[in-house]
């Protein structure tokens, strides 16, 4: 099994690399993977990367997207940056959580207090200490992406409360941290790569999931799950990576270039971020999803198992009191 993987990864690998068989003075393109269509706010911030790149290196770095899933489900898409067969990868931060425990803090449930204290974080040190986590595990960390707040939806039983959540069949990211806020909320996690969703969802394998409003929008999975309930329990933003493979075949001056794009990107993609959230919004109100407010408190009260099994050793608690710490103006 073992070497069928690893031939398939290098096969992979040889029709992929064009990286590294070129002369020193060509072109490089770095493959980078998103499971979103053209105009998600993650795939055209990584394109304007891609053009700042280009115009400071003139023209000798180049970065493609490769989006809608064109090269796997995020958890392939994760090894295989990890092997260099692709060069670069935007994901959220869930299905890191396995392999980078250091950033399930950052989906924790309802730990940000609202998106400007996320801001703070993870464009602080905690969130530099967070990046440079991924190393280890043959990856750069290069920045964290908005990805707003995550809320439940569902095809059948509105969740009017935490108690309609009982039994009900919700997918989840690939994430044992996610499975385990599933349960706590008295679901049955389903955990699945968001391109099964809709015929999940469609065919009753689940009877619910969650995202935010773009991904909920984008993939359409209101036309299914027409039940929008503003749960709002994590803000996990998007990772962007770089495989360690494909950076050590940088020079120092690219890859300070780089660095430097991926921060401004950043910028970039708030404000794209901010407003394909309103679009979004205004798109599945106006296709008439039930859109259902909750008292969140039972929801967060909820979510101490969570924080009991998973903020246990002295790093991870000494990471939330830190995150707790950080002050903002929201
Ligand atoms: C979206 C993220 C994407 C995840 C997806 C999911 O942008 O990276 O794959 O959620 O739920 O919000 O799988």
């Amino acid at each position: 099994m073992k070497t069928k993987r690893f031939l398939c990864l290098a096969a992979t690998f040889a029709a992929f690399a064009t990286f590294g068989a070129l002369p020193a003075a060509a072109q490089t393109v770095l493959r980078s993977a998103d499971i979103h269509p053209d105009g998600y706010p993650t795939v055209e911030a990584v394109k304007y990367m891609g053009e700042l790149v280009k115009q400071r290196t003139n023209g000798r770095l180049d970065i493609q997207v490769f989006n809608n899933a064109a090269l796997g489900s995020e958890k392939d898409t994760i090894e295989q940056t990890r092997f260099g067969v692709i060069d670069m990868n935007r994901v959220n931060t869930a299905p890191f959580n396995n392999l980078v425990p250091q950033t399930q803090v950052l989906g924790m449930p309802f730990l940000f207090r609202s998106v400007d204290h996320m801001h703070k974080v993870v464009d602080g040190p905690i969130g530099d200490e967070i990046l440079a986590a991924f190393e280890p595990h043959g990856l750069v960390g290069l920045a964290f992406y908005d990805s707003g707040a995550r809320s439940f939806y569902t095809t059948k039983k509105p969740i009017k409360s935490l108690a309609d959540l009982k039994g009900q069949k919700i997918r989840v990211q690939q994430s044992d941290l996610w499975i385990a806020m599933m349960k706590a909320f008295g679901a049955n996690a389903t955990p699945m790569p968001f391109g099964e969703v809709y015929s999940s969802l469609e065919t009753g394998v689940v009877d619910g999931a969650e995202n935010n409003w773009p991904s909920y929008e984008s993939s359409r999975h209101f036309e299914v799950a027409k039940n929008y309930t503003l749960t709002e329990h994590s803000l996990a933003p998007e990772a962007l990576v770089i495989s360690k493979a494909s950076w050590d075949k940088l020079t120092p001056e690219d890859q300070k270039i780089l660095r430097q794009a991926a921060k401004e990107s950043v910028v970039k993609m708030r404000e794209l971020w901010s407003a394909r959230e309103k679009a979004s919004e205004e798109k599945v109100r106006a296709a008439g999803v039930n859109v259902i407010t909750v008292d969140k408190q039972p929801f967060i009260d909820a979510m101490k198992p969570v924080y009991d099994s998973f903020v246990t050793d002295p790093a991870m608690k000494d990471l939330v009191a830190r995150i707790q710490a950080v002050q903002a103006t929201q």
